[in-house]
């Protein structure tokens, strides 16, 4: 029978080891047999699950692939849900990719449970699944959807960004090719597993090639510098508030555990960087230290990555480098007209098999994303002696921190239903750990007060913990344009001052 590429490259690495987290040991035979008897599970009596969606929280890798390979190879699209989500965020999930059923692990099963029972959702729980003895399983066509991400945007709610199996493999070939995976790689895991950065950067790449990858269950600076210092990476991928967190730690270490850490760092053969912009002096300020040049490269949930520094060459600090294999590339100036000079910036678009397939449900907004088949960014980028710098992004409602998208709007509308808000306005500002910061200004109800830990304690219920704000000022000393309005512009100076 023909299989899903990344399962016949599976077959061929066999008994390699695909995935080491705590003391559990999975090799590539083990995952294929775990992710069959899970798609046996998924299918029960139907032959195909034909496209349905599988929401999954199961945030430990081997639980994670066993069921993202389990719905894949059943015929289902994964949408893989975030264990940080709140239960308001998860339901919305749910609802909106209209999942068919729920898969979990124990640890999360009362959770799931609750929410599943009030929305009417079936829960399969990973643990028990029994072994079958035979697995019919159904043949995929690799053009099928494979995978929906939910990204922020413009939008007050987040959209469902779909990739086919197609996609999938474009968006890992490129990355393979130009990075020079090798079956002899060992990689780390800490990044959350519901993000393009570690679903298809780090894992699918490494599986792809029958690399190694050591799962952590979260970003521990301890934990994951022992294991550097024992050596045990060969390539290293985050977002740069981990580099900057790495640096503070590294500095206030003591010198004989420093240098073990640094020299791990040193003799990797790869550290990439990339979800936000690398500030120029961190780049320096790890190349003193650790003598490695972090690779920055640029992508988003839409495209996978689009522009890399070079594996070998020149990485040039403060920029993401040239399109990558397969990847189309082109700026786009306000006027609508194509960039072909150097120092003109426009806003990036992108095109190529990398490029995702639709918003989920969304064909309008689908539509209005592309041009004349170039998928629009929303970044704005020059080009300079060669190489792309990204200059910002158009639209002031998406703000990044710590490597997460957030939209504005979306926590805008949120903090709108508590009782004693009748305005607000959620902007970023800059930030040297985190990119940028939320912060919020407000209007509050006649006669009620709020203060800034009043308000982050009521929005642990409904928002994500990095999408809480880190700063409260007053909105209504601010002037209003001629709409009775007070720009984002103007709220972040008020801030700044
Ligand atoms: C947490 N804290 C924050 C934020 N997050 N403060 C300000 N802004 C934030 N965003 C506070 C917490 O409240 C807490 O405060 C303290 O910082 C530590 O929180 P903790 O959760 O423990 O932080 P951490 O575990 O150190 O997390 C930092 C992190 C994480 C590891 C950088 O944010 C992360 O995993 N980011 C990566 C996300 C990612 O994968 N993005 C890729 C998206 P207190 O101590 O007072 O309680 S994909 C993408 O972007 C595209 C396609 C691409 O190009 O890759
Ligand atoms: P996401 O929607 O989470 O995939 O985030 C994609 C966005 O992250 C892009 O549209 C950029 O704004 C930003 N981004 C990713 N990589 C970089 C980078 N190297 N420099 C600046 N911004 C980046």
């Amino acid at each position: 029978m023909k299989q899903l590429p990344i399962i016949d490259r599976a077959i061929s690495h066999g008994d390699s080891i695909a995935v080491q987290s705590d003391d559990q040991r999975l090799t590539y035979h083990d995952l294929l047999t775990r992710s069959a008897n899970a798609a046996a599970s998924f299918l029960d009596s139907q032959d195909d699950l034909n496209e349905k969606c599988v929401a999954f929280l199961a945030p430990n890798l081997i639980d994670y692939l066993t069921v993202q390979w389990g719905i894949w190879r059943a015929g289902g699209i994964a949408v893989p849900l975030s264990h940080f989500a709140t239960e308001k965020e998860l339901e919305y999930t749910l609802g909106n990719s209209e999942a068919a059923f729920v898969v979990t692990t124990r640890e999360y099963e009362d959770q799931m449970i609750a929410l599943c029972d009030l929305i009417k959702l079936r829960i399969i729980v990973l643990e028990d699944i029994q072994n079958a003895s035979e697995n019919h399983l159904p043949e995929i066509d690799p053009a099928r959807r494979a995978m929906i991400l939910y990204t922020s945007g413009t939008t007050s709610q987040p959209k469902g960004v779909v990739t086919s199996h197609n996609t999938i493999q474009a968006q890992i070939e490129s990355l393979v090719e130009a990075w020079k995976w090798q079956s002899d790689d060992r990689i780390p895991l800490f990044l959350p597993l519901y993000h393009i950065h570690a679903v298809i950067n780090i894992v699918a790449c490494a599986l792809w090639t029958g690399a190694e990858i050591e799962s952590f269950p979260r970003f521990n600076l301890d934990s994951i510098f022992t294991r550097v210092a024992a050596r045990a990476f060969t390539v290293f991928m985050a977002v740069p508030t981990i580099y900057i967190k790495m640096i503070q730690a590294l500095e206030s270490m003591p010198e004989s555990e420093r240098l073990k850490v640094l020299d791990g760092f040193a003799k990797m053969r790869l550290m990439v960087s990339g979800s936000a912009a690398l500030p120029a002096q961190v780049y320096e300020h790890w190349k003193r230290l650790t003598g490695q040049s972090l690779l920055e490269r640029y992508g988003m949930t839409e495209i996978g990555m689009a522009l890399s520094n070079p594996f070998e060459g020149e990485r040039r600090p403060g920029y993401v480098g040239q399109p990558l294999p397969g990847v189309e590339v082109r700026l786009l100036s306000e006027k609508g007209e194509e960039i072909t000079a150097e120092n003109e910036s426009g806003e990036i678009q992108v095109r190529g098999p990398n490029v995702f397939l639709e918003y989920w449900n969304r064909p309008e907004a689908t539509q209005a994303s592309f041009r004349d088949g170039w998928f629009c960014t929303g970044d704005v980028a020059v080009l300079e002696e060669g190489y792309y710098r990204i200059m910002g992004r158009s639209s002031v409602d998406i703000i990044k921190s710590g490597g997460y998208k957030l939209s504005a709007l979306e926590i805008e509308s949120t903090i709108l239903d508590h009782p004693d808000i009748s305005e607000c306005v959620i902007v970023g500002l800059p930030d040297e750990t985190w990119g940028e910061v939320v912060a919020i200004a407000t209007v509050m109800q006649p006669g009620k007060q709020l203060s800034l830990e009043e308000l982050q304690a009521w929005c642990q219920d409904c928002l994500s913990s990095y999408k809480i704000p880190r700063r409260l000022m007053n909105l209504e000393q601010l002037p209003r344009n001629a709409m009775g309005k007070v720009t984002k512009p103007a709220v972040q100076k008020q801030f700044q001052e």
